[in-house]
């Protein structure tokens, strides 16, 4: 019987050594690692993303349940490639042009990632033309964008009007976030949607691609 309560609490609580310890402990036992992926490290990750959502945890928290939840990621990721595992779907993720404030969109990929996405980080200050390549590269399910400056904001536009450019915009669901974006912001750009929070990033990713 896999302890999924004791590693989702783990996880919740960020322990280090115990979130390792249980997954190995599951992994000796033979089960299976998209399972233990599932319904203990994604699990775990959901409730914290919750947590953050309704205020019960602070960032500080929830970076360190991402570092743990790493931590037991790094013991099933090989035994997940074997298996030949396939996550939710892809998602390229980065701070525009001029914009060096990463740490809301690290959040967002954290949790993206701690429940089930493959997410490619370009990092902060990219150029239209970087994002443009990174859709025609990884071929990604959505593509979120970050902005923390009244001043940065229109890049996002430029952005999506270099992907019509291009041809790949209707490849690709389009995801804005941080402090001064509103989703009457989003339409006007014309993303697909616009989240307040990560955990909301999460539900909104989901629903972007069930439908
Ligand atoms: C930390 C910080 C910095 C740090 C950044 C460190 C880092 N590695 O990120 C440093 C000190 C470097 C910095 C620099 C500057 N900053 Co600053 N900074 C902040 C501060 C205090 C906090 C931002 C933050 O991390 N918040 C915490 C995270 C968790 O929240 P968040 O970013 O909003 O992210 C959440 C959501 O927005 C959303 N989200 C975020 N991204 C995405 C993406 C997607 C796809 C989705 C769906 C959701 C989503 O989910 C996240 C998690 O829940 C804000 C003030 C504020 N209250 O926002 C000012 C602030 C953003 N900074 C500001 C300014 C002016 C600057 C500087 C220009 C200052 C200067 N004169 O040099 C420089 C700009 C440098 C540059 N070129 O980018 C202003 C912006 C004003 C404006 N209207 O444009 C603010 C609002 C401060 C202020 N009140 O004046 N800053």
């Amino acid at each position: 019987m896999v302890a999924y309560d004791a590693l989702k609490e783990a996880i919740i609580i960020g322990d280090e050594e115990k979130v390792p310890s249980l997954v190995q402990k599951a992994l000796d036992e033979g089960v299976d690692a998209p399972d233990i992926l599932n319904n203990g490290l994604i699990a775990g990750m959901e409730i914290v993303g919750r947590r953050f959502k309704a205020g019960e945890m602070f960032l500080p928290e929830v970076l360190f349940s991402a570092s743990v939840m790493h931590k037991g990621l790094d013991l099933v990721n090989p035994l997940l490639a074997k298996s030949g595992h396939k996550g939710l779907g892809t998602i390229v993720i980065g701070t525009v042009e001029g914009d060096i404030h990463d740490i809301g969109k690290k959040i967002v990929g954290f949790l993206l990632e701690g429940t089930g996405y493959n997410v490619i980080d370009l990092g902060v200050d990219v150029k239209a033309d970087s994002f443009a390549q990174a859709v025609a590269k990884h071929n990604p399910d959505v593509l979120g964008m970050s902005a923390l400056l009244t001043t940065t904001m229109p890049r996002m536009g430029t952005t999506i009007e270099l992907l019509k450019e291009k041809g790949l915009r209707e490849k690709v669901k389009i995801i804005i976030g941080g402090a001064p974006i509103n989703d009457q912001f989003a339409s006007s750009i014309g993303a697909d949607g616009y989240a307040l929070e990560a955990g909301s990033a999460v539900d909104l990713v989901k629903k972007l691609l069930a439908g």
